[in-house]
C-alpha cells in the first residue's frame, strides 16, 4: 500500500494557485511542465491567461469539470490560436487591465497547421507572449513527423529517417521584425527567467521557442531530459539566443564543441535509424555559419 504523506492545508493552497498543478496527464520528463513551471516563476503574481490550441498543452488539464491549470486557459483549434489570443489581448486593453496573454504551443501548432494566423498576429504586432515547446513531432496523435523534426530522425511517419532539413522558425520570426524572439534552454533556468521577464517589460509581439524533451517520441529516459538538452545546447545544435526588433542578435551562450553523438546515443529516434552524426554536424555548421554573421553584422546593442 502507498504510504505517500498527506499534503497539508498549506501545500494544497499553493498546488491550487500553480500555473501547472500536480495530477496533470503529462508524461514524466516532459520538458512542457518544466517549461510550464519555469513560465510560473518568472509571471510570479502576474497571472497570465493562456491560449492553447490541440497539441498535448491542451490535454495536461485532464478532463472536465478539474483542471491542471491554475490560471484562465482557452483552448483553441490550431488555425485560430494567435487569433484568440489577439482577442485575449484585445479585451485587456479595453478594459485597461496589464495582464500577461500567452499564446502556448507545439510546434506542429507552430511550424505547420498554425503558422498562418501566428503570422498574421504577428505582423499586426499583437501584444502577446507566444510559445513554441518544441518537441520536433506531432507528440499526443502519435508522434508523427513535423517541419520541426530533424533530418534524419526516425519517426511514425518517416521509418528511415526524415529526408528534409528542421525548419527555421526564428529566422521566420525574426524577418517580421517583432519586438523580441529568443530561445529558452530548459537546461539554464536563470536565462529562461530573465528573458521571461524582459518580454514581460515590453510591448507587442514576444517569440520563444524552448527545444522540449519529449522521452515518449525521443524514445528517452525521462531523467535525461535536462541532460539531454545541455547537450544540445553545449554542441551547438539548439543555440541559444535573442533577436531584437527582428534585427540585432545576440547569443547567450556558446557551444564548447561537445560531440553532437553524446545527445544522439541517449535517445532510440537517432539510433534505430543509425542517423548519420554527419548530418546533424553540417546542420549545426550552416546554422552557426548563418547566427555568427548576423551576430557580427547587426549585433545587439547595450539597451538591447
Ligand atoms: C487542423 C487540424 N489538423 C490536425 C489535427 C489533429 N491533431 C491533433 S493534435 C496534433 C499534433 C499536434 O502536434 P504539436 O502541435 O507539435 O503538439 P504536441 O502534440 O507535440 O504537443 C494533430 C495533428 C487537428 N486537431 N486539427
Ligand atoms: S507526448 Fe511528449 S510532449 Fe506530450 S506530454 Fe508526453 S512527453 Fe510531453
Amino acid at each position: 500500500m502507498s504510504t505517500a504523506p498527506t499534503p497539508t492545508k498549506e501545500q494544497l493552497s499553493d498546488y491550487c494557485h500553480n500555473l501547472l498543478r500536480p495530477g496533470n496527464t503529462n508524461c514524466a520528463g516532459c520538458g512542457m511542465s518544466m517549461g510550464l513551471q519555469w513560465l510560473d516563476e518568472a509571471l510570479g503574481e502576474d497571472r497570465p491567461t493562456l491560449v492553447i490550441p490541440a497539441c498535448c498543452g491542451i490535454v495536461t488539464a485532464g478532463a472536465f469539470p478539474t483542471s491542471a491549470y491554475g490560471v484562465p486557459t482557452v483552448a483553441a483549434t490550431f488555425a485560430s490560436a494567435p487569433a484568440v489570443a489577439t482577442g485575449v489581448s484585445v479585451v485587456y486593453r479595453l478594459n485597461n487591465e496589464d495582464r500577461p496573454t500567452v499564446c502556448w504551443t507545439g510546434d506542429g501548432g507552430t511550424y505547420d497547421i498554425g503558422v498562418a494566423t501566428l503570422s498574421a498576429a504577428a505582423e499586426r504586432n499583437e501584444d502577446m507572449i507566444y510559445v513554441c515547446y518544441d518537441n520536433e513531432i506531432y507528440g499526443n496523435t502519435g508522434g508523427q513527423r513535423s517541419s520541426a523534426t530533424p533530418e534524419g530522425v526516425v519517426t511514425s511517419t518517416t521509418e528511415k529517417g526524415k529526408a528534409e532539413r528542421k525548419k527555421d522558425m526564428m529566422a521566420i520570426m525574426a524577418g517580421h521584425r517583432i519586438p523580441y524572439a529568443a530561445t529558452l534552454s530548459l537546461a539554464h533556468r536563470e536565462d529562461f527567467l530573465r528573458k521571461v521577464r524582459r518580454a514581460r517589460s515590453l510591448r507587442g509581439f514576444k517569440f520563444f521557442l524552448i527545444l522540449s524533451p519529449c522521452p515518449t517520441g525521443w524514445k528517452s529516459e525521462a531523467e535525461d531530459s535536462v541532460d539531454l538538452i545541455r547537450l544540445a545546447v553545449r554542441s551547438g545544435l539548439f543555440p541559444v539566443y535573442e533577436v531584437f526588433g527582428g534585427v540585432r542578435y545576440r547569443v547567450n551562450v556558446q557551444p564548447d564543441g561537445t560531440p553532437v553523438e553524446e545527445y544522439m546515443k541517449r535517445q532510440r529516434r537517432y539510433t534505430k535509424g543509425k542517423t548519420d552524426a554527419a548530418v546533424l554536424r553540417r546542420f549545426i555548421e550552416d546554422q552557426w555559419h548563418y547566427l555568427n554573421g548576423m551576430v557580427r553584422a547587426f549585433p545587439a546593442g547595450p539597451n538591447d
